[in-house]
């Protein structure tokens, strides 16, 4: 009892979108095996239990200091038997056998490398393992037909998983400031994702735009994408429109993790430029790697397959699709990267009117775990439902307006929490 009284305690509110969770982690140990277990089962379908392994990662990143005694965890939430496992297996052994297992395998080292090409989800990985094909070589080698985002992953892997920074970040915002202003002199453009949050690094870099002036949005989105593409910014896009209002149900109740804002999933070529004053060392000298300088006009991007990438479903029957070449996947492989004047930068742009703008604000902001969970907070506990283009209260039969983050979180009785705190 007495060792019991000096075991440091935690209390944590359910919900994460109850809890402040910044990017210091005092668990990265126990976070990162449980969140591989569930990258793990949402490559294999097994969303339920992603979910929970996610809700489980999550509670204890959001810690204020290192578990090292299982008696810290009573009466946590979101902590199931398997977790627990995962856990005690880790505190007590040093090692967790099915963590390390996982880690491992054949397959999930093939799903990773196949769903990290853009385009490419855990069903056509899944299709291609069971083919046989567990590397990118031997996908290239395969024959396989790829639509024509897969065709530009697999053309820039390499850059596409390589993560942005912040000034990356930075320079792909001037440019697509540019661009917005050029079409739209008065539209506005903010930074959404996982840069809003301040991460140092991401995958991707995420936009929203829109105008004051609601319906003056109308249209944007096909001429930002007609005016990068004549400056050359663009490798790939895929843009699709807005089926908000013209769908069937709505826009009644809004679908739970939908959005149909229009939207662009992009990659961008970023070239290296002048580095800019501000970012010049002192002695004025220039880094001697122009690999390493900052990218500023022309090309920069990165990213994985994630949430965003149309799922095989939605992609068109009459996309154009390409057999792969060896041979050209030979040549790809075979060019210099380390010369290369540009990398290749994942971009997601999406066009929100005015009226929606704080909803659509939040939906992009995440964590996905946070968005997910303010959706469930929503409608478990408000008997509302949250979208990224509305909140609608179930009891009053009324959509809630709202104009700021702020409005949201006091509509849905929850105490306000900021972007560098939705790290769940
Ligand atoms: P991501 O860009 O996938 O993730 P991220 O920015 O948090 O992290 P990373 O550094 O890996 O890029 O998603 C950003 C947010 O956009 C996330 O909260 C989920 C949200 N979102 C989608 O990804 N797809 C959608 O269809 C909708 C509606 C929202
Ligand atoms: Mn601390
Ligand atoms: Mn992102
Ligand atoms: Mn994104």
């Amino acid at each position: 009892q007495q060792v019991e009284a000096e075991v440091v305690t935690f209390s944590v509110p359910s919900y994460a979108c109850q809890r402040r969770t910044t990017l210091e982690n005092h668990n990265t140990v126990l976070t990162d095996a449980l969140s591989l277990l569930a990258e793990n089962a949402e490559l294999s379908d097994e969303d339920g239990r992603g979910v929970a392994f996610r809700r489980a990662a999550a509670v204890l990143r959001s810690l204020p200091e290192p578990v090292t005694d299982m008696k810290q965890l009573r009466g946590l939430p979101c902590l199931g038997d398997h977790s627990l496992r995962v856990i005690k297996d880790i505190l007590e052994d040093g090692a967790s056998r099915e963590f390390e297992s996982t880690k491992q395998s054949e397959r999930f080292k093939a799903l990773k490398v196949l769903t990290g090409i853009f385009g490419v989800g855990s069903r056509t990985a899944d299709r291609w393992i069971r083919e046989g094909i567990h590397t990118l070589q031997q996908l290239r080698d395969s024959g396989q037909s790829l639509n024509r985002a897969q065709q530009a992953g697999l053309e820039h892997y390499d850059d596409l998983n390589r993560p942005l920074t912040a000034a990356e970040a930075e320079a792909v915002g001037e440019i697509v400031e540019r661009a917005v202003v050029s079409v739209l002199p008065g539209a506005q453009i903010t930074l959404t994702g996982g840069f809003r949050r301040g991460k140092l690094t991401g995958h991707d870099v995420d936009f929203l735009i829109t105008h004051p002036d609601e319906g003056r949005e109308e249209g944007l989105m096909s001429k930002v994408v007609s005016w990068l593409e004549s400056q050359g910014f663009l490798l790939y896009q895929k843009t699709t429109r807005n089926s908000y209002l013209e769908s069937k149900d709505g826009p009644a109740r809004p679908p739970a993790n939908m959005d149909r804002f229009e939207r662009c999933f992009s990659i961008f070529k970023l070239t290296m430029e002048e580095r800019r004053g501000t970012e010049q060392p002192e002695n004025g000298e220039r880094n001697p790697n122009p690999a390493e300088d900052t990218l500023s006009v022309g090309a920069r991007s990165g990213s994985q397959t994630d949430e965003n990438t149309p799922p095989q479903s939605q992609v068109p029957a009459d996309e154009r699709r390409h057999r792969v070449s060896g041979e050209d996947g030979g040549q790809e492989e075979a060019k210099p990267a380390a010369h290369k004047p540009w990398r290749a930068v994942r971009v997601d742009l999406v066009v929100s009117p005015i009226s929606q703008f704080a909803f659509a604000l939040l939906g992009w902001t995440g964590s996905k775990l946070f968005e997910r969970e303010l959706r469930r907070w929503a409608g478990h506990e408000k008997a509302m439902s949250l979208s990224s283009h509305a909140l609608y209260d179930n009891t009053q039969s009324r959509y809630l307006r709202a104009t700021s983050e702020e409005e949201i979180f006091a509509h849905l009785g929850l105490e306000f929490i900021p972007p560098s705190e939705r790290n769940a």
